[in-house]
């Protein structure tokens, strides 16, 4: 069966506590339900991981490559803007990765425009809110 890795980074386990208008009000443990159902539908499996500590994700990164997973649903969160280590991450991996973003990044602040770790994925969804997650694993799973 394949697996996929659900990986999100720093502050998303604040989900649904704060700034629903942003990121709306469903929390990271819906988004999992949500993600767990979606799998089922799938036939695939799932793996989540959150952190608010960079070499945390990235060491996830390395371990899900190690396993095998077959690819990775990537939220960097605000380390998407600033983290080349990151980057390099997602790069060691060989993993399929999908960038996705709750917001959409693009139509925010200056310095959301830039992600360091898109150009290493296969690819980015961005202001999809938690569809965004079940579009990715959809892609991944096929
Ligand atoms: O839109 C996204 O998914 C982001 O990756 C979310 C990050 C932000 O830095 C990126 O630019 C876009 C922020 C995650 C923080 O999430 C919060 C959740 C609830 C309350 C406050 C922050």
């Amino acid at each position: 069966m394949k697996t996929i890795g659900i990986l999100n980074g720093p502050n998303l386990d604040r989900l649904g506590k704060r700034e629903p208008e942003v990121y709306g009000a469903e929390s990271l443990a819906d988004l999992e339900k949500r993600l767990t159902k979606k799998a089922e539908a799938l036939g695939v499996s799932v793996s989540f991981f959150q952190s608010n500590h960079e070499g945390a994700l990235i060491d996830k990164l390395a371990q899900w490559a190690d396993e095998g997973v077959t690819g990775v649903v990537l939220n960097g969160a605000g380390f998407t803007h600033t983290s080349v280590a990151l980057r390099d991450a997602v790069a060691a991996s060989g993993l399929p990765v999908i960038e996705v973003h709750i917001s959409h990044i693009h139509a925010r602040e200056d310095f959301r425009h830039v992600s360091l770790t898109a150009p290493m994925c296969k690819g980015v969804i961005s202001g999809l809110g938690f569809y965004g997650y079940e579009a990715a694993l959809e892609f991944l799973g096929q």
